[in-house]
């Protein structure tokens, strides 16, 4: 199919997935997807801030957008014919939608992650992660696709099939037209997204951060997955980690709904995701609400926490070793 005459602005996201080969059923998911997120930007706009009145299984307060939000991407991959099962982050369990498995996919999502953010006008995103067939729990390598959506000044889309990273604008019409292709990061960076108490790091994840720190990296930190780690994709350049903690040897990212979709995108861009031992699309989830300890983003800063971690941490049973809690 050629581009004769179009600008990059002009290709939309049907189109770059069909330039890319991708499969019908794939290319008709993403698309279902990234309908949904026009529902969803309308109601962050003007939906209702309040609480829910429910909690998920984290037993976190569900903002009334979480469940919007939830309610309106499973609305679309429901209706979608599809998708074999799915599951959100807002749900305590996986959602049959399809009994036969052929032509289809599973579908985990984090509907609006970040959503405490919305009352102070912070932006917030979407994060789905999508496999061949029935099955949810595997690993994350074997993740077929993952999408994200950022609501922020703009409204993006980032995808990748597993064929580089690319991203796409909303344009006035609503349509999802391509900003850029191929997007990868430098070895090293000059950035740095530091999750949960400094107070609650361990010795190997605090000399990492003080090694950074002489090097100059200075802190970018928003408190959303979505925004902090498009900032590091969209620069280039950046290392994310939400680290363990010395109360919580799991950290606070899900590894289904967060990690795996995030990990597929930035290994996609020549970055990479650890959980300071291995990396993240390694994991074998045992169970859907899994959480791991993460640090996602220039290979060379990654390697250098993994580093810090073997000498600092090392045989003094201060990296638990990963027990499945939700
Ligand atoms: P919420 O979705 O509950 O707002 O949590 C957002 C998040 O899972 C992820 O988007 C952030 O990186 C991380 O939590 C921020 O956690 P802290 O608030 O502990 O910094």
């Amino acid at each position: 199919m050629s581009r004769a005459g179009k600008t990059k602005f002009q290709i939309d996201l049907r189109r770059h997935l069909r330039e890319h080969y991708v499969n019908e059923n794939l290319t008709h998911l993403i698309c279902e997807i990234a309908e949904a997120s026009k529902y969803i930007i309308h109601s962050i706009s003007t939906g209702d801030l309040g609480v829910a009145g429910t909690s998920n299984l984290y037993g976190e307060k569900q903002l009334e957008l979480d469940v919007l939000a939830d309610r309106i991407l499973r609305k679309r991959l429901d209706h979608s014919r599809v998708v074999a099962n799915m599951m959100s982050e807002e749900m305590d369990e996986i959602i049959p939608v399809s009994p036969d498995c052929d032509g289809k996919y599973s579908v985990a999502f984090d509907p609006l992650d970040g959503s405490s953010l919305v009352d102070v006008n912070l932006a917030v995103g979407t994060i789905v992660s999508i496999f061949e067939g029935c099955d949810l729990l595997q690993p994350g390598r074997r993740q077929v696709a993952a999408v994200y959506v950022l609501y922020g000044p703009r409204t993006t889309l980032v995808y990748s099939v597993g064929k580089g990273v690319h991203e796409f604008g909303m344009n006035m019409l609503r349509e999802y037209t391509l900003l850029q292709e191929n997007i990868t990061l430098e070895p090293q960076g000059s950035l740095y997204s530091p999750g949960g108490q400094r107070n609650l790091y361990t010795p190997g994840v605090e000399a990492f951060v003080t090694k950074l720190e002489d090097r100059g990296v200075k802190l970018r930190y928003s408190g959303g997955f979505v925004p902090d780690i498009n900032q590091i994709l969209l620069k280039g350049q950046g290392i994310f980690f939400y680290p363990h903690l010395k109360k919580q040897p799991q950290g606070k990212l899900r590894l289904l709904f967060e990690l795996s979709p995030m990990a597929f995108l930035i290994e996609q861009a020549g970055g990479a995701a650890s959980d300071g031992r291995q990396p993240i699309l390694d994991l074998q989830p045992t169970q859907i609400h899994e959480r791991s300890p993460v640090f996602i983003g220039c290979k060379k800063d990654v390697a250098l926490a993994e580093e810090y971690i073997r000498k600092f941490e090392d045989g003094k049973g201060e990296v638990a070793e990963k027990k499945a809690k939700p």
